[in-house]
């Protein structure tokens, strides 16, 4: 495939509501899409990095400014390229997975499309319908808590994920456990907010049956993980930890981890999403997709990831509606519990041109 042309578009989006965690909150979703354009096909990448670098190092700023500098210009002077060629063209710049894996998601699409193939076939999906999850933010009080989780359950989220924080995780959890039952699939997700040191105070969630804790510890505390499992009975599920392949490995080898939240921005891309899912799978480890709060553009990739066989857990893939009033493409919509994974040409969804002109603050475009 040949390269003509990539637009770097800045967009922000309004949330529903503010969207709170261990790391901050969230008023406006800030993000960054990739247009590229070939002779035969256009394809489209969203960058996942934050506004900050709180949940990891990267942000929306310097995800474009590598981009601008760095990567756009390797893809464009490589000539020809195809979406598996993309990660090693762009192995002279050290991480930066989020702007990496939006360019190569770009790729993929364009590819796709330029042989009608959907993203969910490419990557080997095995399902038409995935089950949607929720991810629920820290709230000022537990009855405001609880309002969200019933009217979550109400339109049929199949799994509700409660953040947590210290000060904020027992009693949440027995709340929701105590009003809506033991039958409710529950997890917990703390983005790195407790140390080791904790382990007896979430030990204190053991008795609720959760699915999972997702990073309780640091990023780079791999080995703490590995102790904390033996000390708790809640599952340890890893997020931030788990940027590669080779990290995965590692960590199911130290014992760090008995479930892996898989986002394709946090590794490097959908093709190394895949990698992760299969060594997780070869190591008999479930897996899950993780949401950055993506616009329909993600959603959609997203949703085809989570359909392949090793996503035995629901994932954070919620309806649009769940973030935006608006998506920027067609809405997701919860059906059944879960959404329905595109079955047109790549991403089988691209930006209503309406919306992206509403939301978009800035387009930067480069040239071969
Ligand atoms: O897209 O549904 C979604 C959001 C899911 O909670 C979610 N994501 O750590 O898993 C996570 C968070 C990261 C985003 S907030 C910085
Ligand atoms: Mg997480």
């Amino acid at each position: 495939m040949r390269i003509e042309r990539v637009a770097l578009y800045r967009v922000a989006m309004p949330l529903v509501s503010p969207f709170r965690t261990s790391l901050g909150t969230e008023y406006e979703r800030s993000a960054l899409l990739v247009r590229l354009t070939t002779p035969e096909a256009e394809g489209w990448g969203e960058c996942v990095a934050g506004a900050d670098a709180s949940y990891s190092s990267e942000y929306v700023e310097g995800a474009e400014d590598v981009l601008r500098r760095h990567l756009v210009p390797a893809l464009l002077a490589a000539g020809t390229v195809t979406a598996p060629a993309v990660a090693p063209l762009l192995a002279g710049v050290k991480g930066h997975r989020m702007a990496k894996a939006a360019l190569e998601m770009a790729v993929l699409d364009a590819e796709l499309r330029t042989h009608g193939m959907s993203f969910a076939a490419g990557l080997g999906a095995v399902a038409d319908h995935v089950p949607s999850g929720v991810s629920v933010g820290i709230m000022d009080s537990v009855p405001e808590l609880l309002d969200a989780v019933a009217g979550y359950l109400d339109q049929g989220y199949v799994r509700i994920k409660l953040k947590i924080e210290p000060g904020w995780d027992v009693e949440p959890v027995r709340a929701v456990r105590e009003r809506f039952g033991d039958d409710v699939l529950l997890q917990v997700d703390a983005n790195t907010a407790y140390a080791l040191r904790d382990a007896r105070h979430l030990a204190r969630l053991d008795p609720f049956d959760l699915l999972l804790i997702e990073q309780p510890l640091d990023e780079e505390d791999v080995r703490g993980h590995a102790e904390l499992a033996r000390r708790i009975r809640t599952p340890v599920c890893l997020d931030e930890s788990v940027v590669s392949a080779r990290s995965a490995a590692d960590a199911i080898a130290l014992g760090a981890c008995q479930i892996v939240n898989i986002k394709p921005g946090r590794v490097g891309g959908y093709l190394e999403a895949r990698r992760i899912h299969d060594v997780c799978a070869a190591n008999g480890v479930p897996v899950w997709c993780g949401g950055m709060l993506e616009t329909g553009l993600g959603r959609a990739a997203n949703v085809a990831l989570a359909a392949l066989p090793n996503f035995t857990l629901p994932g954070d893939v919620s309806a649009s509606d769940r973030f935006y009033t608006t998506d920027l493409t067609e809405p997701f919509v919860l059906r059944d519990g879960g959404l329905d994974v595109p079955a047109g040409p790549g991403l089988g969804v691209a930006p209503l041109p309406d919306v992206l002109a509403e939301v978009t603050r800035s387009v930067a475009e480069l040239r071969g």
